[in-house]
């Protein structure tokens, strides 16, 4: 019985909050506290829907690109690619290690050209796919 009250109490104040930011924003372009929250919901909003249950702090974004294999590290978890451009990330060409899965491992050899797709993030840049050419 009570809850059932405080839920009618409860309904109509968040409906009411909810109108008044709405107008608030209506009205007022520049609100200190919408800029605020904004970039939290876009850095959380693309991590949930698009990528792996990987942990990972901040924005993860997403780049392909074409490279050679020119050493795979199992115990490091790695691939150094001799990679092209990846203008997504505004990266020129160089040869960096990436993290990759043991089944990504073993898709390439060294010395294999290959187009990948990976998402960098603060936790590193992972090589999420593979395709050889
Ligand atoms: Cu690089």
């Amino acid at each position: 019985m009570r809850y059932s009250t405080r839920l009618t109490v409860l309904a109509p104040t968040l409906a009411l909050s909810l109108a008044l930011a709405g107008c608030d924003n209506a009205s007022d372009s520049e609100m200190p506290m919408a800029t605020e929250e904004m970039p939290m919901a876009v850095d959380e909003m693309p991590m949930n829907v698009e990528n792996m249950p990987m942990t990972q702090s901040g924005a993860v974004r997403a780049g392909s690109a074409q490279g050679t294999v020119t050493e795979i590290d199992a115990e490091a978890g790695t691939i150094t690619l001799d990679h092209g451009p990846v203008p997504a990330m505004e990266w020129p060409a160089m040869t960096m290690a990436f993290d990759a899965t043991p089944e990504v491992r073993d898709e390439v050899a060294v010395g294999d050209t290959i187009t990948f797709e990976f998402e960098a993030s603060d936790a590193g840049n992972q090589i999420t796919s593979v395709s050889k050419q």
